[in-house]
């Protein structure tokens, strides 16, 4: 299988990533290994529109640029990943949806986004805070194929932020079956159960068959 580059600048994504793929024949190298340095403007209205979008705008970044870290390869050597992800809170019409990352501004702490978000919701009874979280993944080959794989978990936003694990919007989501938030699983338990994993899951299946 060819090696794999996924297209994302965020360390607690790419952790879970390297974690479910790490079973691939290939190897996985995120842009920082790559030395790609590239921003790709996701503006899709979809999870699905904009996975696509970065991973077709890294794969063209490279075919023009290069890959800086290993000058002797081409994009042609690599499979393009990319995951778009976010939370979708019922109560709120379902944003921040594919704003997740811009949601008060990219450099607005996650202390105060998920401060915010609890605070629109105070008063909601507990049946009324549902939530999801969804991720996109878009695989691009080197003929130029695009393959999408979804996957969501669903949830509720509690009343405050718990546990030290995951990233994001973890310390608010919280599960029905156990009432624990996504920051108090461990990393295998959140994989197993994560949108990112069931998508990463799926796609892994269509890299397996080489599709
Ligand atoms: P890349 O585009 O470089 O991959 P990003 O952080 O900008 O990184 P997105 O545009 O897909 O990624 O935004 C997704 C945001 O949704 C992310 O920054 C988190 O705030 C949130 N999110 C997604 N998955 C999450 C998870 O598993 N746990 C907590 N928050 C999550």
């Amino acid at each position: 299988m060819k090696d794999i580059l996924f297209a994302t600048g965020n360390a607690g994504k790419m952790k879970e990533i390297r974690e479910i793929l790490e079973d691939l024949d290939g190897c996985v190298y995120s842009l920082k290994d790559a030395g790609i340095d590239a921003d790709i403007e996701e503006n899709g209205t979809t999870f699905a529109q904009n996975a696509k979008i970065k991973a077709e705008g890294i794969a063209a970044w490279c075919e023009k640029n290069g890959i800086p870290a290993f000058p002797e390869k081409s994009i042609r050597d690599f499979i393009v990943l990319a995951d778009d992800s976010g939370l979708e809170v019922d109560w709120l019409n379902r944003e921040p949806g594919v704003y997740s990352a811009r949601y008060m501004g990219h450099d607005t702490s996650y202390r105060e986004k998920n401060a915010n978000i609890i605070g629109r919701l105070e008063g909601v009874p507990k049946e009324k805070r549902t939530a999801r979280f969804v991720c996109a993944i878009a695989a691009v080959f080197p003929d130029g194929r695009c393959e999408i794989a979804e996957g969501a978990v669903e949830g509720y936003i509690g009343w405050e932020e718990r546990g030290e694990n995951g990233f994001g919007y973890d310390p608010i989501f919280y599960l029905y079956e156990n009432d624990r938030s996504t920051a108090e699983l461990s990393p295998e338990e959140k994989n197993g159960i994560s949108h990112r994993g069931k998508a990463l899951r799926k796609i892994k299946e269509v890299l397996r068959k080489g599709k």
